[in-house]
């Protein structure tokens, strides 16, 4: 029977049916066998699934499949996360509910899930749109609002007019929103935020924990979370007794090149300073203007660093100059003090400021490379290593030291103090949207905030609410859903109309999938004793900060509260690449996509799976190739033909009186070659393209082995071989290889069978054949033992 398009699909869904009758993959706490979590980043239920959720998802499978043949007790669970704004934009769109759509589009997820067989236990499906999940998202809001973790606060906001409502720091890439991409805008708002902060200290510490962390990632989280050592100098003000301007900063060495002193517009002494002097006016005009820009647009390198003069002078604590201050867009407010002092000779966004409006400028770090430039002959700042010049008794000290001597003298003469400061800000969590979850507080005029009682929850979504994306908390139009009765003192009171951002369900759902129906808690402890951590997460390199830091904060919490055990969610990491055709991501928007269900009519899942996991190693990115997929269909026919036509079921098992010969060791050490290097690929970080071509190698010698009717054992060994080749490939492809171990005449199912070991005897080549030269040129071969002595060999 050739391997043909029609046999792909029978045996594709016969060995689904076969996995879900079989419940195959289910799994239980068993404290017999050591446990392994793998888990992928669930997926935004948009419909179909793209060659994207089919990489991650097969690199995911591949292991899961790998870490069960090894005798784990493997965990693999999948839901969906499925609240977010889309779901409103498809429901305006389409004139459904974004309910109905949501769960359309699950439906629709799950059966393109199931046709690539991945080895989910599907009894632990969910979706965090289910009251039954997001019950305990406020469960746990209100548990933070003990503590004081969560709260509410007026400020100024990023705001996306476009989505028309606000967003977190983390989801500001650029200045633009990071799901529609529009500009920006600060807002001012009363949100509710959660307070990370708290956690800083721990979630920087904790990273040096994370060691099967890709590098980059720690990075990136180190850099966000941000702790600066530095000093807060103490300015005066000139001719204003009262007034002092705290700056802070990490380079206390280039304190005598400081020419001026600028503020963020919205630091409260602005206007004090300002009132009286000639520039008021103007400063006043230019901090309306800044409001608007966003953060990250005021902080970029490139951008003209625009600013006011606001009338007024400050003395340099340690030589007395009184050098200008400004307000300038560059400077925030939410950092450090809301103040700096300048140094344009040795900060690039000074010296465009100062350039811009043609300040002065003092060298203090010597460039080595450069020692008797100038400022005005400067075309950028120099940022790097130098000796101190003139700074006073500084003089001559290599700048590193000098951070060091300066701040310490700065300190001692009071003119400063030594002090920490952290980027990482707190979470805004409140979005004025409706396709998430409710913010189980309420508003009573008499009693202020109130949670709503744990009894009460969950406040569940009401189901008639009209979508209009005109902004706006579409909550607060639905007066059933408005009006309540406090629950302290049941006067009538109004409920919170705002719902949780969609990465608060995000940052537990690991948590929940240990025990996904739960009724009692958001999750059984025991459970989650058992299988947390995860041992293994695979998703996109996107979710570096966002995600992978909200869920660390989750867990720290917690633990705090006693509810888990573990302070790390994911002991190893692995952000798989992207997928590219024509050297660029597919993506709807570049219509570069390649439709999974086409391929997979036309050559099926196992051929998918193989293919994506042999044209690069996960990390990398990877490029479409149709010829590829015709090469790894290839493959697969081959081995099948080679089970059909050379595994022989009945051989005679009288062959031990018959010894292997010479002949025999190739194949014999083949097979024991690839167990050992294709298992060597998954344990050094999941090199599985390297295993598939160890896979390759063993084929070929298969083809080349030659049977013998008279000598049976013979026989045994190929079977053997076709065994062990089959065995190997069951991760990959595993429909085809169930199919293929049945024909081998096994009852029960290959994803149960044990990975094979090898043996490293069987390695050892028995014989070796050796050229014979003489004069240079080859004469004749001999076969002789491995590891003879050179004498030894010379006498042969
Ligand atoms: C003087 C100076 C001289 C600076 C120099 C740098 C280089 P990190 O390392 O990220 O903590 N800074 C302080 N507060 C700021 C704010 N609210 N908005 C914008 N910039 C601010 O950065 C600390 C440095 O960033 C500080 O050190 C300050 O500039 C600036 F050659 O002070 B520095
Ligand atoms: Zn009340």
């Amino acid at each position: 029977m050739p391997y043909t398009t029609n046999d792909i699909k029978n045996i594709e869904s016969k060995w689904q049916r076969f996995w879900e009758s079989h419940k195959t993959f289910h799994v239980k706490r068993d404290n017999t066998r050591p446990k392994y979590y793998v888990l992928e980043m669930f997926p935004y239920p948009s419909g179909k699934i793209h060659m994207g959720h089919v990489r991650n998802y097969t690199i995911a499978d591949v292991i899961a499949r790998y870490r069960t043949m090894q005798g784990f007790n493997v965990l693999h669970p999948i839901g969906y996360d499925a609240f977010g704004q889309p779901a409103e934009n498809a429901a305006i769109k389409h004139k459904s509910s974004p309910s109905e759509w949501t769960y359309r589009c699950i439906a629709q997820m799950h059966d393109g899930l199931k046709r690539m067989g991945f080895s989910y236990d599907w009894d632990r499906e969910l979706s965090t749109c289910d009251a039954q999940y997001y019950k305990w998202n406020q469960w746990i809001f209100i548990k933070m609002f003990e503590r004081g973790l969560a709260y509410k606060k007026a400020s100024s906001v990023n705001w996306c007019p476009d989505c028309a409502t606000t967003l977190a720091n983390e989801e500001v890439i650029n200045g633009l929103c990071w799901r529609c991409k529009s500009v920006v805008v600060q807002k001012e708002l009363e949100q509710w935020y959660l307070k990370i902060t708290e956690y800083a200290p721990s979630l920087l510490e904790d990273l040096k924990k994370l060691q099967q962390w890709p590098d980059r990632v720690r990075a990136m989280q180190e850099n966000w979370i941000g702790k600066s050592y530095g000093v807060e100098i103490f300015f005066k003000v000139k001719d204003l007794a009262d007034e002092m301007i705290p700056v802070f900063t990490t380079r206390p060495d280039t304190i005598f090149g400081a020419t001026y002193v600028v503020l963020a517009p919205e630091h409260p002494l602005v206007k004090k300073l300002t009132a009286g002097t000639p520039q008021e006016k103007e400063t006043l005009d230019f901090i309306k203007k800044t409001a608007d820009k966003s953060k990250s647009l005021r902080m970029s390198g490139d951008e003209r660093k625009e600013g006011v003069f606001i009338g007024r002078y400050a003395i340099n604590p340690v030589n007395q100059q009184s050098i200008p201050v400004f307000i300038g867009d560059y400077v925030l407010m939410e950092y450090g003090t809301g103040a700096i002092m300048a140094v344009p000779t040795h900060d690039q966004r000074d010296f465009v400021f100062a350039k811009t409006h043609q300040l002065s400028m003092r060298i203090v770090i010597e460039d080595p490379n450069n020692p008797g430039i100038t400022p005005e002959g400067m075309s950028k700042a120099y940022e790097d290593e130098g000796k101190l010049v003139s700074s006073g008794e500084f003089n001559n000290i290599p700048n590193e030291e000098a951070k060091k001597k300066i701040a310490e003298w700065m300190e001692a003469k009071g003119y400063g103090r030594l002090s920490v400061f952290w980027r990482l800000r707190d979470w805004l969590i409140s979005r004025q949207r409706y396709w998430g979850t409710p913010i189980p507080m309420i508003y009573c005029d008499e009693c202020g905030i109130v949670p709503v009682p744990e009894a009460q929850l969950p406040v569940l979504l009401p189901q008639d609410v009209k979508i209009t994306g005109e902004g706006g908390s579409p909550l607060a139009r639905a007066k059933d859903f408005v009006e309540c009765e406090c629950p302290k003192c049941h006067k009538n009171a109004r409920r919170e109309t705002d719902t949780m951002a969609t990465f608060f369900d995000s940052s537990w759902y690991f948590l929940r999938f240990c025990s996904a129906h739960y009724q009692e808690a958001l999750f059984d402890k025991e459970d989650v004793k058992y299988w947390m951590p995860v041992d293994q997460y695979i998703g996109g390199i996107e979710h570096a900060i966002l995600h992978l830091l909200y869920s660390r904060f989750f867990t720290k919490f917690l633990k705090d509260s006693g509810c888990v055990d573990v302070e790390e969610p994911f002991t190893r990491l692995l952000t798989q690449g992207m997928v590219l055709k024509e050297g660029e991501v597919m993506s709807k928007s570049r219509g570069n996509t390649v439709d999974p269900d086409e391929v997979l009519v036309q050559y099926g899942a196992d051929t998918l799976r193989l293919f994506i996991l042999f044209a690069a190693p996960p990390e990398d990115q990877l490029e479409w190739n149709s010829d590829g997929l015709e090469g790894a269909w290839r493959f697969l026919n081959r081995i099948y033909q080679m089970v059909e036509k050379r595994f022989v079921r009945s051989v005679s098992t009288e062959t031990s009186d018959v010894k292997p010969d010479d002949a025999d060791s190739p194949l014999e050490r083949e097979v024991h070659s690839a167990i050992k290097k294709v298992t060597h690929s998954f344990e050094e970080g999941y090199k599985f393209n390297t295993a598939i071509s160890h896979l390759m190698v063993l084929a070929n010698a298969i083809d080349k082995y030659k049977v013998d009717e008279k000598k049976p054992h013979k026989q045994n060994l190929l079977n053997k071989a076709i065994e062990t080749l089959v065995l190997l490939l069951s991760p990959f492809s595993p429909h085809v290889a169930e199919e293929m171990w049945q024909m081998m005449g096994h009852q029960d199912s290959i994803a149960r069978q044990a990975w094979p070991i090898h043996d490293e005897a069987s390695l050892q080549m028995k014989v070796i054949t050796m050229a014979v030269q003489v004069n240079g040129r080859v004469r004749s071969q001999i076969q002789v033992a491995p590891a003879l002595s050179s004498a030894e060999l010379r006498r042969i």
